[in-house]
């Protein structure tokens, strides 16, 4: 039986274009999907630069107004890959114009920006789904299925960590096309948006809600050349953040996110403690779980190094033989696949935008208490 197609409209060409258009491409090569994504249009402002995207990725067309490819009978999707100050407006209308909608993270550069979003897909009632891509890599998800089992039993502690280097030197500017993540108007915060989101969506999925946060954060570089208007200019994002949470489950965390962390590229880690049982993960090294079990027999109990690479860790059937490895982009191609087969089961695909909104308000919560120097509650709704 023919495929259905599903035809999607890209707006971005950034690092994010590139990722989410490998993985519409490879999703159907790997996955058996019940519908055929499309590389129906990419949109962004330059029309040369967008032309030669459309070339290399096999886009059949281009457009430079993401209003003029929302109006288009023949997109089914709206992928939203271009940086942070444009979600809201985008997604709202692709929303209200009857099309699904995929937004990049964070979903908003507040939970007030986020509310919006999730209120235009959930009134409109469209498929929607926010791309925290690092949930499915399979040795978190794994993590995930071994604490639904309920395999560690009480979970006591979560502690995750996002450590890069990138922003060290001073005469590094902010702002514009490679630099907007500096450039608060556009990004909304600092790592605690960028980095540290991530961390969240992943703790929140699998160890349940946070309600409650005290933070600090610092700008370590007050000042930065801005490449749009030429002047040195105050830096308005956080540099680093550093929160302490409670969990709905009782369980304690600590979080750090950085781009401070001289010689950490993407260190992204997590570990969970549980009553019988403890995990740790770490990005560097995305394959490999690491697992202690206190009901192992007691002479062999210890930590173990599993490669996560057989036919029954989660996703690694869909991809070569036992022992070899996948890695990043693999984590987007998942997301459609996962997303495409939800869309024919007619289910929501998590991350889903209120998925998205529940993180901004942690960072929202994370942001207010550095600013109070108080412990402040994640104020959801
Ligand atoms: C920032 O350097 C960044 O690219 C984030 O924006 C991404 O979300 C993260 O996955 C890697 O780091």
């Amino acid at each position: 039986m023919a495929k259905k197609i599903l035809n999607v409209g890209m707006v971005g060409y950034g690092f994010m274009g590139r990722t989410h258009s490998n993985a519409f491409l490879q999703a159907p090569r790997y996955f058996d999907l019940p519908y055929q994504p499309v590389l129906k249009a990419i949109c962004a402002r330059s029309a040369e630069r967008v032309k030669g995207f459309a070339e290399n990725w096999g886009y059949q067309t281009i457009e430079t107004d993401w209003r003029k490819l929302i109006e288009r009978k023949d997109i089914d999707l709206i992928d939203i890959a271009s940086p942070n100050n444009t979600h809201a407006e985008i997604a709202i209308a692709a929303a209200q114009a009857g099309k699904m909608v995929m937004c990049e993270k964070p979903l908003g550069r507040t939970a007030a920006e986020a509310r919006t979003m999730v209120a235009a897909v959930e009134s409109a009632g469209v498929p929607n789904m926010v791309w925290y891509n690092y949930r499915r890599v399979p040795a978190v998800t794994l993590i995930k299925k071994l604490l639904d089992e309920g395999r560690f039993g009480r979970i006591f502690h979560y502690r995750s960590k996002f450590l890069q280097d990138w922003t060290i030197s001073s005469d590094l500017p902010q702002g514009g096309e490679a630099l907007w993540r500096l450039d608060v108007d556009v990004a909304g915060s600092g790592v605690t948006g960028d980095l540290l989101a991530h961390n969240i969506d992943m703790a929140m999925w699998l160890n349940g809600p946070i309600t409650e946060v005290v933070a600090t954060t610092e700008t370590f570089i007050k000042e930065r050349k801005h490449n749009l208007t030429g002047k040195v200019e105050p830096v308005g994002i956080d540099d680093a953040s550093i929160f302490i949470c409670r969990f709905a489950n009782g369980s304690l965390a600590t979080f750090e996110a950085t781009r401070y962390a001289r010689g950490h590229k993407a260190l992204f880690t997590l570990e969970v403690n549980g009553e019988h049982a403890s995990a740790k993960w770490d990005l560097h090294d995305l394959h490999r779980l690491e697992f202690f079990d206190h009901r192992d027999e007691s002479q062999l109990r210890g930590w173990k190094s599993i490669h996560i690479t057989d036919s029954d860790h989660p996703y690694m059937k869909h991809w070569w033989v036992p022992g070899l490895q996948i890695g990043y982009e693999h984590t987007f191609v998942h997301q459609v696949a996962d997303f495409v087969e939800s869309l024919a089961a007619g289910k929501s695909c998590s991350p889903t935008f209120a998925d998205g909104l529940a993180t901004d308000c942690v960072t929202d919560a994370v942001l207010r208490s550095a600013k109070t120097r108080q412990w402040e509650k994640v104020l959801l709704g």
